[in-house]
């Protein structure tokens, strides 16, 4: 696309046209939005998060951790896009810039996302070279965070999806995120997008035992599950990582929860149940867009408040 007004957010893009969505997004909307550079990937693409709003209280959103979830970034780019569309429109729904700043990293994971669009559509880890004496590629980025790290729910073998990496934060998209979160404060919610399976989850990954927080975790996951419910009729199923799907270590929702502070620390997994997986098709870029709207501003609303 040339013209911002041609962007079609009905279709899955390559990482450089987000980057270009994003670039004119931050310039038209200057007052508002504003990109924050966080590092580079491993084969040297930009990390970077869009500041937007003007509020004293934080919540960070991680899109495209895992390559292969391509409806990830695409409803980052649509919820930002109507975060600003309702600011302007004025209305009530401009308190969510007025009284919060959002950073929003379209793609975590950008070199593996390049790859599943040029050799291989269902790649899921980053792709550095540092697995020697292994010739396997790729580090999993919700795997290699400082929590519980190497611990079970992540594998040791290099040529596995969820290797664990060399070292916690190995990879330069991890480390990025993880010093980006700790840089700061005032933050009221951390949300790692994923897909599939309509789970909205939040810690612990890593162990079976409930968090100090979990009464209040569930009950915010409960109403966000109930909003999206109202939207499209899709159910998603709520409660702890490990009591959801299964135990994970080092992953960046449990890492945001016991090394950052987050209280409200969450991990969804967006459409669809199995039916596509990784391959949703495009036609339901729209309805994800509007029912996550739902469920994301009832947890803004829950955790501002
Ligand atoms: N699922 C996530 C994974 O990394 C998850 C589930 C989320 C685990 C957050 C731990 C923390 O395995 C997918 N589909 O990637
Ligand atoms: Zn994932």
């Amino acid at each position: 696309f040339n013209n911002f007004n041609d962007f079609d957010y009905e279709q899955y893009h390559r990482f450089d046209d987000y980057q270009e969505w994003q670039r004119q997004f931050s310039q038209i909307n200057a007052d508002i939005v504003e990109i924050e550079d966080l590092g580079s990937s491993f084969e040297g693409r930009p990390l970077n998060s869009m500041k937007i709003g003007k509020g004293s209280h934080h919540i960070v959103m991680h899109g495209g951790t895992h390559a292969r979830e391509w409806i990830s970034p695409i409803t980052m780019v649509n919820f930002a896009k109507q975060l600003v569309d309702e600011y302007r429109a004025g209305g009530l729904k401009a308190k969510y810039l007025n009284d919060i700043t959002w950073h929003i990293v379209i793609n975590m994971n950008p070199d593996g996302y390049e790859y599943t669009f040029e050799s291989s559509r269902m790649w899921r880890k980053t792709r550095s070279t540092n697995n020697t004496p292994s010739t396997c590629i790729g580090v999993d980025p919700n795997r290699n965070w400082d929590a519980c790290w190497q611990c079970p729910g992540a594998s040791n073998n290099p040529c596995n999806e969820a290797y664990y990496g060399p070292s916690a934060f190995s990879e330069p998209e991890t480390k990025a995120a993880s010093d980006h979160l700790k840089s700061l404060s005032n933050v009221r919610a951390y949300v790692d997008v994923h897909a599939y399976g309509q789970y909205w989850m939040y810690p612990y990954g890593y162990k079976i035992q409930h968090s100090q927080s979990n009464l209040k975790l569930n009950t915010i996951s409960m109403d966000a599950a109930i909003a999206i419910a109202l939207v499209h009729r899709k159910q998603f199923k709520y409660g702890t990582i490990n009591d959801v799907i299964y135990q994970a270590s080092g992953s960046s929702a449990d890492w945001a929860y016991d090394e950052a502070n987050i209280s409200c620390s969450f991990a969804l997994e967006l459409r669809d149940q199995g039916q596509f997986g990784f391959l949703l098709p495009a036609n339901q870029i729209k309805p994800v867009a509007e029912e996550m709207w739902a469920g994301l501003t009832v947890m803004a609303d829950a955790v501002i408040a």
